[in-house]
């Protein structure tokens, strides 16, 4: 490709709202362009990368026994309203009226259609198990899209659904596209993990795992083991404290009562743990939260924070909020940061570290006092002691005990899902089974973010100059730079290595333009193609610089050399 014909022009500044360094330098090197806000054009460079990445998602969706398809963007309501979640989901579900006034959504997901497809499909368990997907475009409008591709409102996702007769047949299926994604990552040059998730709003009867690239601008939060292969989403991970001072016998035998103290305007956890010299560790903090409409009291440490997802899973509720402080006030007869466990009307549920505390402070329930010597089972009955609280960097591994928990931010690139029969039940979605009984398809459903992939590895593979991409995904494997286009002996060389490369079935990139070498060799920074050939003044003697993108090392080598170095790397990639 001569790139004096490359519709891509490179940028020396960005836009101050572009943050993050992927999207930064996907704007600056010309990959993409925004058109709205969460909504881009994907410039020549970046749709090169992109049906790369698509490329390496099909055959491996293939090989796992996926079959493509393309369902439409456009979705009837009645389906959503069918399936109960038209009304689920707000203004993030882009709704429209047809010409003859009839609704639609803008798919940002296809539960609802697949198993649609398939109800009208199949009728046999003979036709099963069948594992369907497509690399489509998503619609969600989202309320801040941010960090380019990362967070878009419309955006590309390989998003499959399995159909199995048995939960085995599920499992059997979801470790297959288990399997596949991690290919998949391992194949885009993607450090990745995969860690348990929480099924959120998806619901889904069985685990959820989500792959997650490991990267700082990660708006997620995983933990992982630093002895067993654990690994979880921070919505899901498992607390257990390294660091409880563990009930003691003498503990119990603590004579005096609880002592109520005057704690004028104290309200906070570090005011409280200030005021009485205490760490923070040692104090009760309760907070009054609303589950499913009801108030109830939940108690963690004063150093821990309450995992709302894990407190609804506990509960098995669908709806848990923060109650407001009128409520707060109402409940516990004192205004916020004086709520305490004793003597409360409503249920009060404790996390395992305050239930394993021998004594702590907490609320007096009365305005300006606070207790000390509370002890957790005498002085109060906790309703519930379980896992409510986030894991905390330093916890001891919940699963072998041993190792502690480490703490990433991570970008969510992929998640699987064991649905069960959650939308086969609602959409009709039968089979008639060996012995003639009519039963629910048992579903899975995997999405991989085909396009977040791309800032990704954006985000996990440049340096200030530019993108490094994997010779796997690059939009070009080679980036010829004659240093000026009027020397004849240059551009001959030039001109040859491209043909030669071309021939061995690489991609080349031949800067052919009439500019003056730093703005090249800047632009050639910014594209990140692996590998380089400068052509300069040692083509007299058929010498080129042959430059590795990622070490930025440079050796003068022999074309040939440089040739067969370039093939040799690739091969190996
Ligand atoms: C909506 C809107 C946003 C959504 C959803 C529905 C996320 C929604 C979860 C999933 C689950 C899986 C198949 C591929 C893998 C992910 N955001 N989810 O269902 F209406 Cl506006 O999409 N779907």
């Amino acid at each position: 490709m001569k790139q004096s014909t490359l519709f891509a022009s490179t940028l020396r500044d960005v836009p101050a709202d572009a943050e993050a360094a992927s999207h930064q330098l996907m704007l600056r090197a010309g990959y993409i362009r925004q058109l709205a806000a969460g909504i881009y054009t994907y410039l020549p460079l970046g749709w090169r990368v992109l049906r790369k990445i698509e490329t390496i998602v099909r055959e491996e969706m293939d090989r796992s026994g996926g079959q493509e398809l393309l369902m439409p963007a456009m979705q009837p309501a009645e389906l959503w309203q069918e399936s109960g979640r038209y009304h689920v989901y707000g203004p993030e579900l882009i709704r429209l009226k047809d010409r003859h006034n009839r609704e639609f959504a803008l798919g940002p997901t296809h539960e609802e259609v697949v198993t649609t497809l398939v109800r009208n499909e199949i009728g046999s368990y003979r036709r099963l198990p069948v594992t369907l997907y497509q690399i489509q475009t998503k619609f969600r409008d989202e309320r801040r899209p941010r960090f380019g591709l990362l967070r878009g409102r419309e955006f590309l996702m390989k998003d499959a659904y399995s159909f199995d007769t048995t939960w085995e047949g599920l499992d059997h299926s979801y470790r297959s596209m288990y399997d596949a994604y991690s290919r998949i990552f391992k194949r885009v040059g993607m450090t990745f993990r995969a860690v348990e998730a929480d099924a959120g709003a998806i619901g889904g009867e069985g685990g959820t795992h989500e792959f997650m690239a490991l990267a700082d601008i990660g708006e997620d939060t995983i933990v992982s083991c630093s002895c067993c292969s654990y690994a979880a989403n921070l919505e899901k991970a498992a607390a257990r404290s390294a660091d409880g001072v563990m009930k003691t016998p003498e503990a119990f035998h603590h004579e005096s009562d609880c002592q109520k103290i005057y704690t004028p305007n104290i309200r906070s956890i570090d005011e409280l743990s200030s005021f009485l010299e205490m760490d923070a560790s040692a104090i009760i903090k309760t907070l009054v939260y609303i589950v499913d409409g009801k108030p109830v009291a939940v108690l963690v440490r004063g150093d821990h924070e309450v995992n709302e997802i894990k407190l609804a899973n506990t509960l098995g509720a669908q709806h848990v909020e923060l109650a407001d402080s009128d409520t707060t006030e109402r409940v516990t007869g004192a205004p916020v940061g004086f709520a305490g466990p004793i003597g409360l009307a409503i249920p009060v549920y404790a996390d395992q570290a305050v239930a394993d505390m021998a004594e702590g402070a907490a609320g007096a329930n009365e305005a300006d006092f606070h207790y000390i010597h509370v002890m957790p089972g005498r002085h109060f009955q906790p309703a519930m002691i379980a896992d409510f609280r986030n894991a905390v960097e330093g916890d001891a591994c919940a699963r072998c005990e041993e190792g502690m928990l480490r703490f990433h931010r991570g970008i969510e690139v992929g998640h699987v899902f064991k649905l069960g029969t959650k939308y086969s039940e609602a959409l009709g979605a039968k089979f008639v089974d060996q012995n003639g009984r009519e039963q629910a398809m048992i579903m899975g459903c995997y999405g991989i973010g085909v396009s977040r992939i791309l800032s990704a590895v954006a985000e996990q593979s440049h340096d200030s100059r530019g993108i490094i991409w994997p010779a796997a995904i690059a939009p070009y494997q080679v980036h010829i730079i004659p240093v000026s286009v009027k020397d004849e002996s240059q551009m001959k060389l030039a001109e040859e290595l491209y043909g030669r490369l071309t021939e061995h079935g690489i991609e080349v990139l031949l800067d052919d333009r009439d500019e003056r070498p730093g703005v090249k060799f800047n632009d050639s920074d910014l594209f990140g193609i692996p590998y380089r050939l400068v052509v300069g003044k040692l083509a007299a003697n058929a010498e080129v610089e042959f430059v590795e993108r990622r070490t930025l090392e440079k050796q003068v080598l022999g074309a040939d050399a440089a040739l067969a170095r370039i093939i040799a790397s690739l091969r190996g990639q």
